[in-house]
């Protein structure tokens, strides 16, 4: 063993505080291996896999958009991050799935035209499975077209777009004028959701809710659904 390793830090002796924080500091520097490792020792150590998506994933990458942002960090850097990221949420894509939900609906959901951020699009995917939706996943980069079809061939309840560009944000509208156009916009639950967007945002694009993160895309979902099922009980 060189000089090198021998300085390594071993994540398993780590005390769990210590551990997360290193956590952090590895996603900040893309190690994806270090994050897998991470993401198996704290469910090792009976942590519920949705504190290690929260706690040490997303709070982690929050500090890597900030450091994006002021100019610290450039593209290679996040997009290495943002890979080591997904490494940690594949691990706990399963797990979050596995609570054997009754089926609650379908959902469409896809990054909108010009766009390429897809993480917090697969933590949205991620979370409603998990709660028992079917999720259809268009990917990114989603012509109007691709929205139309998909609910319609998949008879989604819900539209779900994504967007984290001030430049790209304003295409959900375009979408949504298509299903008004088509006379089909009532037909869906629409749920948009990105770091840029805000609740105003939603209301003037005219989408049934605005959600700030995955976990209140999941409550908004399961309460439009329930209304929906209201509605149609009533009729
Ligand atoms: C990672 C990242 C990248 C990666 C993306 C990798 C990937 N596979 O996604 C790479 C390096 C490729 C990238 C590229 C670019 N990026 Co970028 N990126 C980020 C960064 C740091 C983190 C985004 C992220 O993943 N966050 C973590 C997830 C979990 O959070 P989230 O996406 O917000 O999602 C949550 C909620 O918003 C919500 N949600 C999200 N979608 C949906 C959908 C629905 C239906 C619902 C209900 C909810 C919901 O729930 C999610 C989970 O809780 C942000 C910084 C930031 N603060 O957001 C910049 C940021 C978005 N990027 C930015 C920029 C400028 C770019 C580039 C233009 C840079 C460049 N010069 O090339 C390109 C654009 C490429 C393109 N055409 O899309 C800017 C945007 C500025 C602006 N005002 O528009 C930001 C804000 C950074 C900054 N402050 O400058 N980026």
């Amino acid at each position: 063993m060189s000089d090198e390793e021998d300085d390594e830090i071993i994540l398993s002796e780590l005390e769990t505080e210590d551990l997360v924080l290193q956590m952090h500091d590895d996603l900040y520097d893309g190690l994806r291996e270090e994050i897998e490792e991470g993401v198996n020792i704290l469910l090792e150590r009976g942590w519920q896999p949705y504190d290690v998506l929260t706690k040490a994933l997303v709070a982690g990458m929050t500090i890597v958009g900030n450091d994006f942002r002021d100019g610290i960090l450039f593209v290679p850097e996040v997009l290495l991050a943002a890979n080591a990221m997904k490494a940690g949420m594949a691990i706990l894509k399963p797990l979050l799935a596995e609570t054997g939900a009754p089926r609650m609906g379908k959902m469409v959901i896809g990054t909108v035209k010009g766009d390429i951020h897809d993480i917090g699009k697969n933590l949205v995917s991620m979370m409603m499975e998990g709660a028992g939706f079917e999720v259809v996943d268009l990917g990114i980069n989603n012509p109007v077209e691709a929205y139309i079809e998909a609910a319609a061939r998949e008879e989604a309840d819900i539209v779900g777009m994504s967007a984290l560009l001030t430049t790209t944000m304003p295409y959900m509208k375009v979408v949504i004028d298509a299903m008004v156009a088509q006379g089909i916009r009532d037909d869906y639950i629409v749920l948009v959701g990105g770091a840029p967007l805000n609740e105003e945002f939603g209301r003037a694009i005219g989408a049934d809710a605005y959600c700030r993160d995955a976990a209140v895309a999941v409550e908004t979902a399961k309460d439009f659904i329930a209304r929906k099922h209201n509605q149609m009980a009533a009729g």
